[in-house]
């Protein structure tokens, strides 16, 4: 059985927990309480000694942390792995992008935001930079979805997971989607893709098996 250890609310713990409901892959589901920093305490430590979610367990015991990296070993064989070698490439590039320059930046607007809402205020000058960052970013992303459904095209992928777990909840990071029309169009499409949950359902008592 695979075994995903995630925290509650994560973009990135999202991208596996997702793939895994919509191929149908059932999985033990190990919540870390980040916000207790249960991530750096030693019985996480000797699991994941990067002291992160998510963390993936296959069933033959291989660990595989970078929640796009899993997204890539679960994909294999199936639908959500891109066709061609020029796709896949392609699939490799948005991911990257997705881990330089979108959730760098959308993560801690968004944590700092509505996560911790605390410390927005002490926060307000690192909150505007990242949303400038974002900003660029989701400006060449929203091009691109201008002339496609999907990332890669026509085809649902790995690829629309992965730039899915940051984008759309960037309202939460203050951010909007007013100005990003194919993006906002785009997220309703991959919302309906099948056996899609949102995620809010991370961690309720149905979201562990497949
Ligand atoms: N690039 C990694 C990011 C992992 C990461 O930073 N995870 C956050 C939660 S989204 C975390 O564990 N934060 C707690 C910490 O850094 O102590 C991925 O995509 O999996």
């Amino acid at each position: 059985m695979m075994k995903l250890y995630a925290c509650l609310g994560s973009g990135n713990c999202f991208k596996p927990w997702l793939a895994m409901h919509q191929l149908g892959i059932p999985f033990d589901l190990h919540l870390i309480n980040v916000l207790t920093g249960e991530q750096k305490e030693q019985a996480y430590l000797d699991i994941n000694p990067l002291g992160v979610v998510p963390f993936l367990i296959t069933p033959n015991g291989q660990s595989i942390g970078e929640s796009n990296a899993m997204l890539w070993y679960l994909a294999e064989g199936t639908p959500l792995m891109p066709a061609t070698p020029e796709l896949r490439a392609e699939a490799l590039q948005w991911m990257f992008f997705e881990q330089s320059k979108l959730e760098p930046f959308i993560s801690p607007a968004r944590f700092f935001t509505t996560i911790v809402p605390g410390e927005r205020e002490a926060r307000a000058a690192d909150i505007a930079s990242w949303q400038t960052a974002a900003g660029g970013g989701l400006a060449r992303l929203d091009a691109h979805l201008e002339t496609r459904p999907f990332m890669l095209g026509d085809s649902y992928s790995i690829t629309d997971i992965a730039l899915f777990g940051y984008v759309h909840v960037l309202e939460e990071a203050g951010l909007s989607l007013a100005e990003l029309p194919a993006i906002a169009r785009w997220i309703e499409t991959v919302s309906a893709t099948d056996g899609f949950r949102p995620l809010s359902a991370l961690g309720t008592a149905q979201s562990a098996a497949a």
